[in-house]
C-alpha cells in the first residue's frame, strides 16, 4: 500500500484525530451491514423494523429482531480495525470515535472515548418513563418487555428514522469534528442524516479527511485521500506508519 507524502506529513503533525465509522467497520467481526449486496435493508424494510411506528405497531417483532442482532453482536469480536482505532490512542493527544454503529464493539476493542450517535443496543428503555434497563436484566426475553415500574413497553436504546440523535453527544461530536487535523471516515455510506453532517463539517473546519471503505461513497468527493479495501486491512497498515512516525 502506497502512502502519499501529503497524507505522511499530516499523520506526522497531527494532534487530534476523530474516527467517524459505520456498519463496514464491523462486517469483518461478521456483523452485517445496513445497505448494499450483504445489507439488512436489501431483506427488510427499514420502515418495517426501525421506526417507532413500526415498534408500536408490532413491538414483539422488531424485540425478536433485537434479539437476534443482539446474539450476532455477542458472538462477534472487534476485529483488527477496530483494535488499530483504540491503538491509535497511544501515539496521539486526542483520539475519539464518532460511531453510527450500536454494536458496542468500539468499547470492546479497548477505544475509551466514543460518541454513540444512533444509540447502543446493549440498552433499553421505558417508552414512558424511560427507565433504563441493560441486556442482561432483559437477556431471555422473547417478547417485548414491560416496564416495572410503569408497565410500559420497553425497547431498544438505538435512534431510529424520524428520531433525534442524543442532542449533547451530536453536539459533543460536532466539537470534536470541526477541531480535529484528521477526520478519518470508515465503513459508511454516509446517506443517513444528520450524521453523514460530521465529516463534511470536520473538512469544511479544516480537517484532513481521509476514507477507508471498500467502494466510493457519497463522501469520496469530499476526502483529501481515498483508501479502498476492507479497513480491517487498511487500518492497521497505517497504525504501522504511525508507529515509524511517532513515538508512544
Ligand atoms: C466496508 C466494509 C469493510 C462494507 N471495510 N468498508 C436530510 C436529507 C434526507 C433525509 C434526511 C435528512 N435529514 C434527516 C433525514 C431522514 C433520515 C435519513 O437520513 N434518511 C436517509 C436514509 C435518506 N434521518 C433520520 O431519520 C434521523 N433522524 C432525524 O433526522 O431526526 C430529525 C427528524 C425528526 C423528525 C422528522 C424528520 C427529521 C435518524 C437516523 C437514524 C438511523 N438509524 C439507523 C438504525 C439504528 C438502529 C439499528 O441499528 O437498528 O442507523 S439506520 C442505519 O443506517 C443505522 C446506521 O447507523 C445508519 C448508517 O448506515 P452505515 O453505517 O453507513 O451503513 P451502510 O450499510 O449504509 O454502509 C456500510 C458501508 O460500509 C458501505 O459503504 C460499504 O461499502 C462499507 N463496507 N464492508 C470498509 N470490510
Amino acid at each position: 500500500m502506497q502512502f502519499t507524502e501529503e497524507f505522511l506529513e499530516k499523520l506526522t503533525e497531527a494532534n487530534r484525530i476523530v474516527f467517524f465509522t459505520g456498519a463496514g467497520i464491523s462486517a469483518e467481526s461478521g456483523v452485517s451491514t445496513f445497505r448494499g449486496k450483504e445489507g439488512i435493508w436489501n431483506k427488510i424494510k427499514p420502515e418495517e423494523l426501525a421506526s417507532f411506528d413500526a415498534f408500536l405497531k408490532n413491538p414483539n417483532m422488531v424485540w425478536e429482531w433485537y434479539q437476534y442482532r443482539r446474539k450476532i453482536v455477542n458472538e462477534a469480536a472487534p476485529n483488527p480495525g477496530h483494535l488499530a482505532i483504540a491503538e491509535f490512542e497511544k501515539y496521539f493527544k486526542d483520539v475519539c470515535v464518532v460511531t453510527q454503529n450500536v454494536d458496542n464493539l468500539h468499547a470492546r476493542a479497548g477505544s475509551s472515548y466514543i460518541y454513540e450517535l444512533h444509540g447502543n443496543i446493549e440498552r433499553n428503555y421505558c417508552i414512558n418513563c424511560k427507565t433504563f434497563y441493560n441486556k442482561d436484566e432483559l437477556q431471555f426475553s422473547e417478547k417485548t418487555p414491560i416496564c416495572k415500574i410503569c408497565s410500559g413497553l420497553i425497547r431498544p436504546d438505538v435512534v431510529w428514522f424520524g428520531e433525534l440523535l442524543p442532542e449533547q453527544i451530536f453536539i459533543d461530536a460536532e466539537s470534536k469534528a470541526i477541531h480535529s487535523d484528521i477526520c478519518f471516515v470508515v465503513g459508511t455510506s454516509a446517506l443517513v442524516y444528520p450524521a453523514a453532517n460530521i465529516p463534511i463539517l470536520a473538512k469544511r473546519s479544516g480537517s484532513y479527511l481521509v476514507e477507508v471503505n471498500i467502494e466510493s461513497t457519497e463522501l469520496s468527493r469530499f476526502a483529501d485521500h481515498s483508501f479502498i479495501g476492507k479497513s480491517g486491512e487498511i487500518l492497521p497498515k497505517i497504525l504501522n506508519e504511525v508507529k515509524n512516525l511517532r513515538t508512544v
